[in-house]
């Protein structure tokens, strides 16, 4: 006999309620975790961090080709950043400083709840150099960052550790805001930082997949995720401190990453395990004018966007 809709439902819920009673769950629904386990990171949508690049891209040119330090185009890319966490429902903070002579800012987030002893961070430069958009250098890792910070808002995510999250300024005058914010901190305060996780270039052209080696459960956690994609990996060796985790490290932080390659040539023995072009850098456009959203190779910014999701997921559980 065929019940009308809602004396379906009925039963069903009847089914449902009596399941439930009987075995704790309901026959159809995802078991329940087992306490302690870690939740699943979600699938970062590769779509929304290339809308993110195209604002970026934008306000670049809406301000004199660039959102280098001290210039309109970092702070109008700060502001972008900063009112999609405000309506994601973080707490943000903005520190200013000044930097050869021009005014600087980092942009800080927090994730309300959570342990405030133990805080995982994640970050990434949102500065440009003067020559061009930075649309890999460094729109990348600050749009991937900014989309795994909404990836956690829209799952309600709610680990055992605090998350924050940050963009920097200044660091291609020598990782300044970093520093700057490290500085900062009060001895107790950077002893709460449970590890960093720096992006800095994930999108590039002919791509490399680089961890840093840094903290190795960092670098094992980053490992762990391109084996399960089968994609191999490389430690990151082009020169340590090269970037936003340098201040943390010095600090005492535990600190990890991923980086696509810059200006150094991919060797054959790369081009043959990754694809690409062996002989041809990284970014040919690196801190060049052609660092636009042409600069971006699509894959490559996916699998990191989402290996940081995943990485932020586990670290924090
Ligand atoms: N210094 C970064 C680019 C860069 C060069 N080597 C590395 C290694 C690891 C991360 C980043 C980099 C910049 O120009 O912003
Ligand atoms: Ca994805
Ligand atoms: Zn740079
Ligand atoms: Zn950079």
């Amino acid at each position: 006999m065929k019940l009308p809709v809602s004396g379906r439902a009925t039963v069903t819920a009847a089914v449902a309620a009596v399941t439930l009673l009987a075995t704790g769950s309901i026959a159809g629904a995802a078991p329940a975790p087992e306490p302690g386990a870690i939740a699943a990171a979600p699938d970062i949508p590769v779509a929304n961090v290339k809308a993110h690049l195209t604002q970026l891209q934008s306000i670049a040119t809406a301000n004199g080709g660039n959102r280098a330090h001290g210039r309109t185009g970092y702070k109008a890319s700060l502001d972008y950043v900063k009112a999609k966490l405000d309506a994601a429902g973080y707490t943000t903070t903005i520190q200013q400083f000044t930097s050869s002579g021009r005014t600087g800012y980092n942009l800080v987030a927090d994730w309300p709840g959570g342990d405030t002893g133990q805080v995982l961070m994640a970050g990434s430069h949102l500065d440009s150099v003067t020559a061009g958009a930075g649309i890999n250098d460094n729109g990348s890792g600050s749009a991937a960052v900014l989309e795994t910070a909404l990836a956690v808002s829209r799952a309600g995510y709610h680990p055992t550790k605090h998350l924050r999250f940050g963009w920097w300024g200044a660091e291609e005058l020598g990782m300044v805001g970093s520093r700057y914010y490290v500085n900062n901190l009060t001895s107790a305060n950077r002893a709460r930082i449970s590890g960093y996780l720096n992006f800095d270039m994930i999108g590039s052209p002919n791509p490399g997949y680089f961890v840093y080696d840094d903290d190795p459960a960092i670098e094992k956690t980053f490992k762990d995720y391109f084996t399960g994609l089968g994609v191999p990996t490389e430690i990151e060796t082009e020169g340590d401190g090269r970037s936003d985790h340098a201040p943390f490290k010095n600090a005492g932080v535990p600190v990890g990453g991923l980086f696509s390659g810059a200006d150094y040539l991919k060797t054959a023995a790369q081009a043959a395990k990754w694809g690409g072009t062996a002989g041809r850098a990284f970014d040919r456009c690196y801190h060049s004018s052609c660092d636009t959203t042409a600069n971006i190779n699509d894959t490559a910014l996916d699998r990191n966007a989402d290996a940081l999701a995943y990485a932020v997921w586990t670290l924090s559980s």
